[in-house]
């Protein structure tokens, strides 16, 4: 995940009376779980993931605990953790088990009133090494079903998918014409000195589309945010 909100819902499992969420609020990487109405039990990793890099997370568990560990360009952390209510917890049941209500969702739940949308990237979303569901069965490409065995199919998909393999950085950007570079999640962007236009800032706006801007069948010569006339035979001045 790379991202640089401060809030958002990343996964949303819900099955049978269990529900688990992973999210970030105030930048940390937070993991809660809940038995039908009863209280939440929230486990939080004191590290700050909302810093635009890249970081990898996984959370395992073996026997009563659970293990949250993420990896970064800075460092690494794991964090163990007991729930109260661990002894139930099966996280491969919460996506195999076949209650009525079970759903999993990334990104935003809509039941949700406290959680806010994520916006940042995935990358691949794994669960018990199955990967999860930005994919319709399209995006497959040599899909066929003696290969993929198992596999989730997204009932609905709203994210902009290919906008993440970018770097977000101004280390390396292609701004031009001394346009100033703003770093974003998943792009930068180029704010362009006047006169000039385009993702990069590579081109120079014709000044020159308004109508009888020189006078007397002068020519209009483009220029950066200006444009200067070049008079017919007889005449002259500015326009
Ligand atoms: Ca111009």
């Amino acid at each position: 995940m790379r991202t640089l909100v401060r809030n958002g819902l990343i996964l949303f499992a819900q099955n049978g009376p269990n529900t688990l969420k992973i999210r970030i609020r105030g930048s940390k990487l937070q993991v809660l779980f809940q038995i039908g109405n009863g209280e939440v039990e929230i486990a939080e990793a004191d590290y700050d993931v909302s810093d635009k890099e890249l970081h990898t997370v996984t959370l395992t568990e073996n026997a009563a605990n659970m293990t949250l560990a993420i990896k970064g360009p800075k460092r690494n952390i794991s964090k163990d953790f007991t729930f109260a209510q661990s002894a139930t917890i099966n996280l491969t049941a919460l996506i195999t088990n076949e209650a009525s209500n079970r759903q999993l969702r990334l990104g935003h739940y809509s039941g949700s009133s406290e959680d806010w949308f994520y916006k940042g990237c995935l990358g691949e979303v794994r669960i018990g090494g199955v990967l999860l569901p930005f994919y319709v069965k399209s995006d497959f490409t040599n899909y066929n079903t003696s290969v993929y065995l198992e596999y989730f199919e997204a009932v609905d998909v709203s994210v902009q998918k290919h906008r993440c393999s970018t770097d977000g950085s101004c280390g390396h950007n292609q701004c031009k014409h001394s346009a100033t570079c703003q770093e974003g999640y998943y792009d930068y962007k180029c704010n362009c000195p006047a006169g000039f236009s385009g993702k990069w800032c590579e081109q120079n706006i014709n000044d020159c589309t308004a109508p009888s801007l020189c006078g007397q069948g002068g020519k209009c010569l483009d220029g950066v945010d200006s444009f200067t006339c070049r008079c017919r035979g007889g005449y002259s001045g500015i326009r």
